[in-house]
């Protein structure tokens, strides 16, 4: 395996940029005490600088140059086949006292994970060099926007933020001189990328986090899971606002209607997808537009709910990605994209598992290792990615750069889930809907390290990304409803219920825009709903099915059944969850929880 963080020396004008406030200049000589590296690259963001960190990383095979006539300006990284998605058992939040980190977090105590985090980065950059990586996150005239800088002696990481996030000289002339400006302190380093040596803190009192021993997505990409939702959440709380696991849509009817919606759906549950649908053909003239596909800042104003996306790029689950099954990400990938831990083919393209077309002959797969179709190895890992920058989407939303945000109409949760959870229903009203967010719940995925396909609680797709105790969090959810006049109507939707044979009894996908359509019409109040004890559920006639040529009326009656024996081992589960939580719950939903179970007696 080769070493990914191996010394380069940049030639004069590249990676000199240094910043002029003392506060960024003293840290990193403190960093650079601590770690010792070779030299200091100070990143600008050019294209001079990433022209030359791609052929240094081409060099040392940190990066494989693929076909340029089939994928131009794209390249492959594999990571360490150890080291192939987030780690929720390593990731800690260190806030003074463990009340304040929760029940649902790892805590561990700051001055002692300090100490621990320094021992292990003492001389880990010997022989390397030392990335300064200055970003924001956010439309540049938000009020929302944060400025980040990451240290960190991954070059793969360095390319990746300059995808992900608006990175360099925008970040640095942002910060200006101001020594006491607020900014957010990124430490990584891959050390000898071992799992037992692998921690992601979070120090949300000092706007702080230090990552080591992981060269992968949300373990690395400290702007990402790290600040736009750890240390987002606990900002937000503190200042007012949401920073939320959720894809922004804009959705714009034939008569030029538009609408924004906001939904949570645990990680490899549909977000990207959500945000890049294809309306079917039979709602010529509706058009879905993309404002993010993972993150939300929301603030109040005027009494609505406006989100904008801190993201300047996509780091997307590929397996899945087809021409058929999401057009507007292939376009989006076609170029300029970063590939983690897909398979290669003979002739230098990447290719996955749900590609369009036949498998090729032979390849060569994640891990470096000769590939043909009767390989019992999957060619790609389930949770491989891509980066590719947000302009590459052909639906990209016109407003995405308003530092405003857009006004959000409606909220949906949402989990994979066999059964119980109906295709789509609406909450009641605010506080229903928090109860619904509190308690959704998903089969988990290969984008964190553990089981797949194990039912877990994943509060508005929130566990592994909420930076403070989620009681916490959920009054502050509360709160926010109170603060609002006019509040997005809140949803919950399950694309993945199954029949008894265990297919997907939803085509999902474009065919969701059949839901949100509905979801729409509610909005504006033209569409009716019967009442169930879990909140509005469509009838049959109230869903605009036409030309959906592959569901029953049978298995549509199937995905809109509230079945009651199901909810009651639902509501147990609720509060067996609760219970879980060990009293920190808002009281209002526990009240929420006896007034469903009451709503099934009824
Ligand atoms: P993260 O980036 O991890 O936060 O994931 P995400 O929520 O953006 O999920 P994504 O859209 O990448 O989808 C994850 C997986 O779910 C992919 O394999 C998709 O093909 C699949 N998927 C997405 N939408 C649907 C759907 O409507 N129906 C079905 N059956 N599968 C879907
Ligand atoms: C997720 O897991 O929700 C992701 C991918 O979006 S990662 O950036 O690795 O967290
Ligand atoms: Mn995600």
């Amino acid at each position: 395996m080769n070493n990914p963080a191996t010394a380069i020396s940049p030639p004069a004008g590249i990676g000199d940029h240094k910043p002029a406030n003392q506060a960024v200049l003293d840290w990193v000589h403190e960093v650079e005490l601590l770690t010792q590296p070779e030299n200091i690259f100070w990143c600008d963001g050019s294209e001079r600088e990433n022209d030359f960190l791609i052929s240094e990383s081409l060099k040392q095979e940190v990066l494989i140059k693929l076909n340029q006539k089939k994928a131009p300006r794209s390249y492959l990284h594999r990571s360490n086949p150890n080291d192939v998605a987030r780690v929720e058992q390593f990731t800690f939040i260190c806030t003074p006292t463990k009340a304040e980190a929760g029940p649902t977090n790892n805590w561990s105590e700051p001055g002692e994970t300090y100490s621990k985090l320094h021992g292990l980065l003492k001389g880990a950059m010997r022989g390397r060099t030392m990335f300064v990586v200055p970003y924001i996150m956010g439309p540049p005239d938000s009020p929302l926007t944060k400025i980040g800088f990451e240290i960190t002696d991954s070059k793969y990481v360095v390319l990746s933020m300059r995808i992900m996030t608006r990175m360099g000289e925008i970040a640095v002339k942002r910060l200006g001189s101001d020594p006491k400006a607020e900014w957010n302190r990124g430490v990584h380093s891959l050390l000898d990328v071992n799992p037992e040596r692998r921690f992601i803190c979070h120090f949300p009192q000092d706007n702080a986090i230090i990552s080591v021993g992981s060269g992968y997505g949300g373990n690395v990409l400290l702007s990402k899971k790290c600040l736009a939702l750890r240390i987002g959440s606990y900002l937000a709380r503190k200042q007012g606002w949401l920073a939320e696991h959720m894809l922004i849509l804009g959705v714009e009817s034939p008569e030029g209607e538009k609408h924004y919606v906001a939904a949570a759906f645990p990680s490899a549950c549909g977000k990207t997808n959500f945000a890049m649908l294809i309306p079917p053909k039979h709602f010529a003239g509706w058009k879905v537009t993309t404002v993010g596909d993972d993150i939300a800042w929301m603030q109040i104003r005027d009494g609505r709910l406006w989100a904008v996306n801190p993201e300047n790029g996509y780091f997307g689950v590929v397996p899945g990605t087809s021409y058929k099954s999401n057009p507007n990400a292939m376009k989006s990938i076609e170029r300029d994209t970063l590939y983690t831990n897909v398979a290669l083919t003979d002739d230098g393209d990447v290719w996955w598992e749900g590609k369009d077309g036949p498998p090729p002959k032979h390849a060569i797969d994640w891990r470096g290792n000769d590939w043909t179709p009767d390989s019992k190895e999957k060619a790609a890992h389930p949770n491989s990615r891509f980066a590719t920058p947000m302009r590459n989407n052909p639906v990209l939303d016109p407003h995405v750069e308003d530092g405003d945000g857009v006004p959000i109409s409606a909220i949906i949760f949402g989990g994979r889930r066999s059964d119980t959870m109906p295709l789509v229903f609406q909450a009641f009203d605010w506080e229903h809907g928090t109860y619904v967010g509190s308690t959704m719940a998903s089969e988990t995925t290969a984008a964190a390290a553990g089981a797949v396909g194990k039912v877990r609680r994943d509060p508005m797709a929130m566990l592994p990304f909420c930076g403070y105790n989620i009681g916490d969090y959920f009054r502050h959810w509360l709160e926010t409803g109170k603060r609002l006049t006019n509040p997005p109507l809140i949803f919950h939707v399950n694309w993945f219920r199954k029949s008894a044979d265990g297919k997907f009894l939803w085509p999902g996908f474009g065919d969701n825009m059949r839901v949100l359509k509905w979801i729409i019409d509610r909005c504006e109040g033209r569409v009716a709903a019967t009442e169930s004890p879990i909140g509005h559920i469509p009838r049959m006639q109230d869903l605009d099915l036409d030309e959906l040529g592959c569901v029953t009326p049978n298995q549509m009656r199937e995905l809109l059944n509230v079945n009651a024996e199901e909810w009651q081992r639902e509501i147990s589960d609720h509060a067996k969850f609760f219970e879980s939580l060990g009293g920190v719950v808002p009281d209002q939903l526990e009240k929420q929880r006896k007034n469903l179970a009451g709503r099934f007696k009824s």
